[in-house]
């Protein structure tokens, strides 16, 4: 990602070329977003030459989430996991992708269909489910989701399965009938097992957009971790930061691929480090 390589290339004198509106556009152009990129800026020219790492490095801790990155594990019952967010943003391939994970750990696993709106989108987690050897429970086309996700948390806790995993259908936070009814399928849930976790699936190449929409929907639904996907296509590392830094939300897992295996662990300072590479 080398987001400050540019920058740290000016500061010491190693490039004569570009001046500091060329490099403010290189941390926006990398999704860090104008306001963090001129903080970042200021920061630099502040800064005494040998401690501008540093200063950087200190600000940029600050402004990844403090909370626990971890993905909840309740032992003596099932963990539940709720997977929301806009439409083709990943959640159906990143629910896929957890079982990959989850069954890698050694844990067993269900997964509820719970995006009833389009046969197909029931069909892709089928086909995962078979390809994974899981059991996925699934309702009519147009099935009330919540019923759906009623019945495979009634099939969880019957089964003695580690976690449930529903995948929800796509809804734009600005449409208060669709976030309603996640609040609705919440209810019905917890009628018989709570919900550990609400990820909040983001994709990394729509940039500062993705960012609002995530704003958006952390205020109405309780998100508990974000799932940045399409990682691998995005070389502009500074979405992580702006999106953290603007919700206060963790970043719990990666997604660098459309395969089962493309899904990492967000390893903060790991993350920051490769900012700092290439110099
Ligand atoms: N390159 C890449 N593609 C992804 C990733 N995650 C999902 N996709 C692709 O994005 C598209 C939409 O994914 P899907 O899971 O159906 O999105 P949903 O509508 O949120 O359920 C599919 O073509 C996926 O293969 C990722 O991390 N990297
Ligand atoms: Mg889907």
């Amino acid at each position: 990602m080398a987001l400050f390589s540019k920058l740290f290339a000016k500061i010491r004198g190693e490039s004569s070329s570009g001046d500091w509106d060329e490099i403010r556009q290189a941390l926006i152009a990398a999704d860090l977003g104008a306001t963090n990129a001129d903080e970042i800026i200021e920061i630099a020219k502040k800064a005494k030459s040998d401690e501008i790492d540093m200063a950087i490095i200190d600000t940029l801790t600050t402004w990844l989430s403090q909370r626990d990155r971890n993905l909840a594990q309740h032992l003596g019952r099932t963990t539940t996991l709720m997977i929301v967010g806009v439409n083709g943003t990943g959640k159906t391939t990143s629910s896929a992708k957890l079982v990959s994970y989850l069954k890698q750990e050694g844990r067993s696993l269900i997964l509820a269909a719970a995006d009833t709106f389009r046969a197909a989108a029931v069909e892709q987690l089928q086909t995962w489910g078979q390809r994974l050897d899981i059991e996925v429970v699934s309702g009519v086309l147009s099935a009330d989701p919540a019923s759906v996700a009623f019945d495979a948390a009634t099939r969880a806790g019957a089964g003695e399965f580690d976690y449930l995993i529903i995948d929800t259908a796509g809804r734009l936070h600005t449409n208060s009938g669709l976030m309603d009814e996640l609040g609705k399928v919440r209810r019905v849930v917890e009628k018989i097992m709570p919900i550990d976790e609400v990820l909040l699936v983001v994709d990394a190449t729509t940039g500062q957009n993705g960012i609002r929409q995530a704003k958006a929907f952390i205020q109405s639904v309780a998100v508990t971790g974000l799932i940045l996907t399409k990682m691998d296509g995005s070389a502009k590392g500074g979405v992580a930061l702006a999106i953290e830094r603007e919700t206060g939300v963790p970043i719990k897992f990666i997604g660098t691929g459309e395969s089962a295996q493309d899904l990492e662990l967000f390893d903060a300072s790991s993350y920051l480090r490769g900012l700092f590479q290439d110099l």
